[in-house]
């Protein structure tokens, strides 16, 4: 009773705050947001089913009582005495978990960790000094050098802190932690920009915030200040301990070329990921096509020389970043949870930009095994690391130190559903992602229901069902995958032409009816993939792939327990097999090879069992 109470009231304020004046996304569609999106399908709903038990209750622990991240602020408020303890940029874990739990309570009402956050935002708004800044580790050990060390993650966290307020207030309409989201953000209007302090936040991070907070609020200084950010980079005005680092430089937090003259990829590959984003999220507002060209360049580079088959990026552990083009090796492969997470983050803007498909294609696949890599089935283990090969010893942990990637996946999972579909007035319906849901929204003044049945990315029949409020017209894209060499298309069982592909999208316009359905079915063999010529490591070797899963070997699946016995040819056969009992339920592969035989599972899945070898590139004899 409680629980519908709160769903209740939660939609009402969804529905006030969505009402007042604010300035409405400005990319030439517009993504329909998770909060009006309800997953259904068993691959997605058991991922968040783990996510709003193990993983916030992880987050909860680790941050709230193993370790001093909740102290911190409550030390800061001056509720208890004491040094801050931990890694600077501590603060922003606190804040990502915060994102997760409130993104959690829209789609999962849950009153204890509503009163949680009140608590924490208590202690946070009362770390925060009264001239607006918050940072706990400036505050309680170094309270005179704010601003000294560009290094210092003060704009990173503070922009994780912007995220999560206006997450928080999204989620329960309470303005409590966007007053101490707006107060940073007026304080940092206040000391940097034109005529005021110069300033390169060594890690991204505030410029997508602060795009956040001015959509969320309507407050246009927070957009020019992001903007302005961004103008920083790239003439000489950086300092502090990244800059003083021979090996690594401006460029390690890409601040060796102003934005609008980037083309290759360096540095920290995190880093480079939130800066794109934001320049995309700037660039959107305020038109600017400088930054789009050069987000362009950046991501065939990215893309076409860097990126590893599962989507992950940042080989290199010494930077947690990018080396050269085409050196990927893969049992070193550092491919960082959070790089991926930020493939998606980036990849999605660039399509809201440009209607591509092939920036879903890499969103994709980043999401399916770059990001799902990073947690365990259960959801309360994870990985920083993701390589592509192990000898057995690398494996999912409680927790880290430096514990950015637990934190950034517990708010990134509640949060898929906004990347299924977008819209536009003039475009019609773009169907990105193929995941069960309901999901509403509004179509040129009509609203508009989507419902969305499939097991995807098991197989690939996808069924939907468009409901309009009333007929109307307009066109409906469906992706089709990059991965997807035949298909076939009907409305209402009646066969389709699907010639007519533009940019990776198949379009059907006609005048919709209640209920009208769509049947798309995208043909999903066993792939056989080499990689670039040029990539050292994958020479001799093939990868696997089903859809948009990348599958690997893992010790405990073969007889013989020995992966190197196990060398693909030209006549290798496949067999994609239901294995519903299996792990979380799932499409293995049972491969013949000579006269060995061999399962594959998909690699996100690796490292849910005993401890053993794993490779996704195999051995292969022409
Ligand atoms: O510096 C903050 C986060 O910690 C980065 O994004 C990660 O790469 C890790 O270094
Ligand atoms: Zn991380």
């Amino acid at each position: 009773m409680i629980k519908r109470i709160l769903k209740s009231t939660i939609l009402v304020l969804i529905l006030a705050v969505s009402g007042c004046q604010k300035p409405a996304q400005n990319y030439t569609v517009q993504q329909v947001p998770f909060n009006q999106v309800k997953i259904t399908d068993q691959f997605w709903s058991s991922r968040l089913e783990a996510h709003a038990h193990a993983m916030l209750e992880t987050c909860i622990v680790q941050t709230q009582d193993s370790t001093e991240r909740i102290n911190n602020f409550i030390k800061a408020a001056g509720l208890m005495d004491g040094e801050h303890k931990g890694i600077y940029f501590d603060d922003s874990d606190v804040y990502k978990a915060m994102e997760g739990i409130a993104y959690s309570l829209i789609n999962n009402p849950n009153p204890e960790h509503e009163a949680l956050l009140d608590e924490w935002i208590g202690y946070i708004a009362k770390a925060q000094q009264p001239d607006g800044y918050l940072n706990t580790f400036y505050t309680l050990n170094h309270p005179n050098e704010r601003w000294t060390d560009m290094e210092k993650h003060e704009m990173y966290c503070g922009g994780h802190m912007i995220e999560a307020a206006v997450a928080h207030h999204k989620a329960t309409g309470k303005t409590t932690f966007l007053n101490v989201a707006t107060n940073f953000a007026d304080y940092l209007y206040d000391t940097f920009g034109p005529e005021k302090k110069h300033w390169v936040p060594g890690h991204e991070e505030i410029e997508l915030a602060l795009v956040k907070l001015y959509h969320e609020t309507g407050e246009k200084k927070y957009l020019d200040l992001s903007h302005w950010l961004l103008e920083e980079r790239g003439h000489g005005l950086g300092h502090g301990a990244i800059w003083d680092n021979k090996d690594w430089g401006p460029a390690y937090c890409q601040d060796d070329v102003p934005v609008s003259e980037i083309s290759d990829i360096k540095g920290h590959a995190v880093r480079a990921m939130y800066l794109f984003s934001g320049m995309a999220d700037v660039a959107a507002e305020k038109d600017l096509p400088e930054y789009t060209a050069a987000l362009q360049r950046v991501w065939e580079d990215v893309v076409g020389r860097n990126m590893y088959i599962t989507g992950g990026i940042g080989s290199s552990g010494s930077n947690e970043g990018f080396s050269k083009d085409y050196e990927l090796p893969n049992k070193e492969a550092y491919c960082e949870t959070c790089a991926s997470i930020g493939m998606v983050l980036w990849n999605n803007r660039m399509n809201l930009f440009s209607q591509d498909a092939k920036y879903i294609d890499v969103m994709e696949r980043s999401m399916y095994n770059g990001v799902l890599a990073g947690i365990s089935l259960e959801g309360d283990r994870f990985f920083y690391v993701n390589p592509l090969e192990s000898e057995g010893h690398h494996h999912r942990q409680e927790w880290f130190g430096c514990a950015c990637c637990p934190s950034n996946v517990s708010r990134f999972l509640p949060s898929v559903g906004s990347y299924i579909y977008a819209v536009s007035e003039s475009e019609g319906v773009f169907v990105n992602l193929y995941v069960g849901s309901t999901a509403g929204m509004e179509m040129n003044d009509t609203k508009l229901e989507l419902v969305q049945n499939t097991n995807y990315p098991w197989y690939g029949k996808i069924e939907l069902e468009v409901r309009p409020e009333k007929d109307a017209s307009f066109p409906v894209n469906l992706r089709i995958p990059d991965w997807c060499k035949s298909y076939s298309l009907s409305v209402n069982d009646k066969k389709q032409n699907t010639e007519s592909k533009e940019n990776g999208y198949v379009t059907l316009e006609r005048n919709w009816e209640r209920g009208d359905k769509i049947t798309l079915t995208l043909d999903m063999p066993v792939e056989v993939v080499a990689a670039d010529p040029r990539v050292e490591a994958n020479i001799g070797k093939r990868a696997i792939q089903r859809g948009p899963l990348v599958y690997c070997i893992e010790e405990i699946d073969q007889a013989n327990k020995n992966l190197d016995a196990i060398q693909l040819s030209g006549a290798s056969t496949f067999e994609a097999t239901n294995a519903s009992g299996k792990l979380d339920g799932m499409v293995e592969i049972q491969g013949e090879t000579g006269d060995a035989n061999f399962t594959m599972i998909p690699y996100f899945a690796w490292d849910n069992r005993e401890a053993g070898r794993m490779k996704v590139w195999i051995d292969y004899n022409e």
